[in-house]
């Protein structure tokens, strides 16, 4: 057995006027409380260090600059770094990056037990708009702020396994876990900052958004025997309201473990890395079932291209 005790460690909401300071002292609370259950490795939300700051639109995009990190660990996030290494606990977060060149992206890291950044993701799959849309209810601004992921969806040898990272919307998309997938990957990490309602289409609520949240992550384990853990920014910011639907997802797809609640708060399961072998070695293993010599159209095109009239 090849175990991980995985803690998923959920933020409540980060208002505008909260400081990262603050925000990290909670982040180390919750690393204690893990901690104190044994845990391997914490996972924190995506954009963890601020509010969803992509709901404001900023007419010269250079003052969202505010809520990018310059340096990683940087002068509020070293403390954590330092909590971290004295606890032996790998961790993962998800942060705004702007690098030295001026790039700007959303992040998420892999930092070992000695607190040692071993591995970086930038996000693939950036939802929502990059004008103002007077039509929504609320703005989605992701692609105004951040380029779209450059790295690919890589894997990492850590904790005496294969684990790979994605953020938010990229859980929707099948082709993330599959090319994981397709590099071994045994434990997939992600965080996610989701509104509760459709800013298009206001019937759909949170029954919905959950329902969609889910099927996301079950599909993508099953299909790929990986465990997914997945966590949650949630609860009211500034008005705006996230969901909550933090959980762990085993490689059969089925949750085995899931954090009520919109506030701070870890959920911890052992994650045995072995139970991925069953899934690898027969219904999907790759190397015998697949075809790919009929998956022609998922690289060669991007949009749809329907039959002749
Ligand atoms: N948030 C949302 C997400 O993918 C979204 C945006 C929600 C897109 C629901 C489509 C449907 O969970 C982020 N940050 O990607």
């Amino acid at each position: 057995m090849r175990m991980i005790r995985t803690a998923a460690a959920q933020l409540g909401p980060i208002q505008w006027a909260d400081t990262r300071q603050a925000v990290v002292r909670r982040m180390m609370d919750l690393m204690d409380e893990a901690k104190a259950a044994d845990a391997d490795l914490i996972v924190y939300p995506e954009l963890a260090l601020t509010t969803f700051f992509p709901r404001w639109y900023y007419e010269n995009r250079a003052d969202a600059d505010e809520w990018f990190e310059r340096e990683m660990p940087g002068p509020v996030t070293r403390a954590l770094f330092e909590r971290a290494a004295q606890h032996g606990m790998a961790m993962s977060f998800g942060f705004a990056e702007l690098t030295p060149e001026g790039r700007h992206f959303n992040t998420s890291i892999l930092v070992d037990r000695s607190g040692a950044i071993v591995g970086k993701y930038h996000k693939v799959h950036l939802p929502g708009h990059d004008e103002y849309d007077p039509a929504r209810t609320f703005q989605h601004l992701e692609k105004r702020y951040f380029e779209t992921g450059d790295l690919g969806f890589p894997v990492w040898r850590m904790l005496d396994g294969i684990i790979g990272m994605c953020i938010c919307n990229d859980r929707r998309w099948p082709e993330t876990y599959r090319v994981m997938g397709l590099q071994g990957v045994e434990m997939v990490v992600l965080g996610f900052n989701t509104p509760s309602v459709n800013s298009q289409k206001s019937e759909e609520g949170l029954a919905q958004r959950m329902f969609h949240h889910k099927l996301s992550l079950q599909a993508g384990a099953y299909q790929n025997s990986t465990w997914v853990i997945a966590v949650a920014k949630a609860g009211v910011e500034d008005g705006h309201h996230l969901m909550g639907g933090t959980c762990i997802v085993n490689p059969d797809g089925e949750i085995v473990a899931e954090l009520e609640g919109e506030t701070d708060g870890v959920i911890i399961h052992p994650c045995d890395l072995d139970a991925t072998r069953f899934g690898k070695e027969t219904i999907f293993d790759f190397q015998r079932h697949r075809r790919v010599e009929h998956y022609g159209r998922i690289t060669a095109q991007t949009g749809v291209t329907p039959p002749p009239d």
